[in-house]
């Protein structure tokens, strides 16, 4: 039996892969900050299966001290999915808050370096596989995506360097890329803001968990002769716009 660590599988996209991999017959390390949505995954997928790990992913000794506790069935991580993130605010860049942007960078860059940092030498014994969740932001910008989208472009090339210094190790490296994904997302994004989550998403049916989950899922599961790059996916009611022009005078 394999076994993967999901970071941020208290919500959304995180907790949807914890049901995934679980019913593909996985281990999975579940990490958060909020205890008893990982103790509510336990009671639902069994001990056995499912691993609650607790620590804020900026909190470097309280990462360490948990991964260290995990008991012997789950310490040997097979594949790493790089999942736990935010975006903080949707302002233009000069109306931005500073602190929203340094969450951000610490959270969804320096967190997910130093996480992927720390369990690489086991991914590469177990020749394994590390599954990073970027956006669409990361290619497409979008106003008020400023900072957010930058962490996300560094998520892609990231994904895309380890690709290249981990050649001849088996390790396989995917950059997920989606658009809109009802989580709570946007209800974080918008300072805890449920009705603007709800109307950000109405009538778009948007991406689900489940969905990239099962996108997670089938990456994981490839052949090991197998790397998928990059996958970009969006609800079908989310596509491009043209440049704006700002005329003068
Ligand atoms: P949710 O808000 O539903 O889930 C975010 C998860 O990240 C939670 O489990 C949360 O756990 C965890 N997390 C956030 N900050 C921290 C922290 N400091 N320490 C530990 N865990 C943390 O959002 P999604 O499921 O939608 O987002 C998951 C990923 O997908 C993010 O990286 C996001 O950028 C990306 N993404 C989302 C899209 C969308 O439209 N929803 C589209 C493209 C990419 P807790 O609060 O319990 O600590
Ligand atoms: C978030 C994707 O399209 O909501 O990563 O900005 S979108």
């Amino acid at each position: 039996m394999k076994t993967v660590l999901v970071t941020g599988a208290t919500s959304g996209i995180g907790e949807a892969c914890a049901r995934a991999f679980v019913a593909a017959g996985w281990r999975v390390v579940g990490t958060g900050r909020r205890v008893e949505r990982l103790q509510g995954l336990v009671d639902e997928l069994g001990a056995d299966h499912f691993q609650p790990c607790v620590f804020d992913v900026r909190d470097d000794e309280a990462r360490d001290a948990a991964l260290a506790a995990l008991p012997g069935e789950f310490a040997a991580i097979d594949c790493l999915v790089n999942n736990a993130g935010l975006a903080l605010g949707a302002a233009p860049a000069q109306k931005a808050d500073l602190a929203d942007w340094k969450t951000m960078i610490d959270t969804n860059v320096v967190a997910l370096a130093s996480l992927t940092h720390n369990l690489l030498p086991g991914l590469i014994a177990r020749k394994g596989a590390i599954v990073m969740l970027s956006s669409v932001a990361a290619t497409y910008p979008y106003t008020g995506g400023n900072v957010y989208g930058g962490t996300k472009a560094f998520v892609r090339q990231f994904a895309l360097g380890l690709r290249s210094d981990l050649s001849g190790t088996g390790v396989r490296v995917t950059s997920i890329e989606p658009g809109m994904v009802e989580t709570e997302f946007t209800v974080v994004r918008n300072g805890g803001d449920q009705a603007a989550s709800d109307t950000f998403y109405a009538g778009v049916n948007p991406l689900t968990g489940e969905d990239i989950a099962e996108t997670v899922l089938w990456v994981a599961s490839q052949p090991a002769h197998v790397n998928i790059n990059t996958l970009e996916l969006m609800p079908v009611n989310q596509s491009f716009a043209g440049f704006q022009v700002a005329r003068e005078g």
